[in-house]
């Protein structure tokens, strides 16, 4: 008689609520998984069991990105997380550059000398024209920002992209998409000494700002400005992805259960 309880629990879990993760020890880049441009070979070393972002060009921009090969649909819940950690040793070096938004100005305004990032964000095609990014960021001025709400609207960057100061070298960056509320919501923990620390900010998104969408590519990746970052200045590893049961499909195994507790009693 306790099979059946045991048995449905054990139907929820697997076929809904099963995490998708990366841990990134394999040799290559799982091309199974994992979607990714050119920038990415140039910019990105995999290795030692986690990737790595590196630049060797301090005049132009550098980026690498990957893309989660499963798109996310709009209509369900998820989450997607990964751990950073930009090494406490490597400082950014270049001409000024106004971060993140030349638009911006008074308090929200951040002139650095070099910048070295990494990112978690969703996007709606792989050229990255829209997209949102939650960053973890360090300046030529030894300092590292939480950044949880950068977007390419509004002609590069909202209005309301904020930058918190953190003391941690290795954070955990989370994503987590509420579909009732049409809103992405950005978390960064502290995460010094591989344990889940206290959260440091956090900030919302609504997605309808990115345009009509049913569903959106996951990335993670990162970026330099006017910097040379050698290998292992920044650092992705251990994500994590998490797509929750729809309504829907709640109903679907609810109905099923009674089903078969039915046919049980009779
Ligand atoms: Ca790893």
């Amino acid at each position: 008689m306790r099979l059946v309880p045991c048995l449905s629990i054990w139907v929820v879990c697997t076929t809904c609520c099963l995490a998708e993760v990366d841990d990134f020890n394999s040799p290559l880049l799982n091309t199974n998984k994992w979607l990714f441009s050119e920038d990415f070979s140039q910019n990105f070393v995999h290795t030692n069991g986690y990737i790595t972002f590196q630049s060797t060009n301090a005049t132009t921009p550098q980026n690498g990105y990957i893309f989660w090969k499963e798109k996310m649909s709009l209509s369900n819940n998820w989450n997607a997380k990964i751990q950073s950690y930009i090494n406490p040793s490597f400082v950014p070096s270049g001409v000024p550059i106004r971060f993140p938004i030349p638009s911006l100005s008074g308090s929200n305004d951040i002139v650095l000398n070099g910048v070295i990032e990494t990112a978690i964000g969703i996007t709606d095609t792989l050229s990255g024209s829209n997209y949102y990014a939650n960053l973890f960021l360090k300046g030529n001025n030894n300092q590292k920002y939480f950044n949880p709400n950068f977007t390419t609207i509004d002609s590069g960057g909202n209005t309301d992209a904020n930058f918190v100061q953190v003391q941690s070298d290795k954070v955990l960056l989370e994503i987590n998409y509420d579909s009732s509320a049409q809103r992405l919501y950005s978390y960064m923990y502290d995460y010094s000494d591989d344990i889940l620390g206290s959260i440091i900010g956090s900030d919302s998104f609504e997605v309808s700002q990115l345009g009509s969408l049913s569903e959106v590519y996951v990335f993670v990746g990162g970026d330099t400005f006017t910097t040379i970052a050698p290998q292992g200045s920044a650092t992705l590893d251990n994500f994590e992805i998490v797509p929750e049961p729809s309504a829907l499909s709640l109903l679907a195994i609810g109905l099923g259960g009674l089903a078969v507790m039915r046919r049980r009693r009779s």
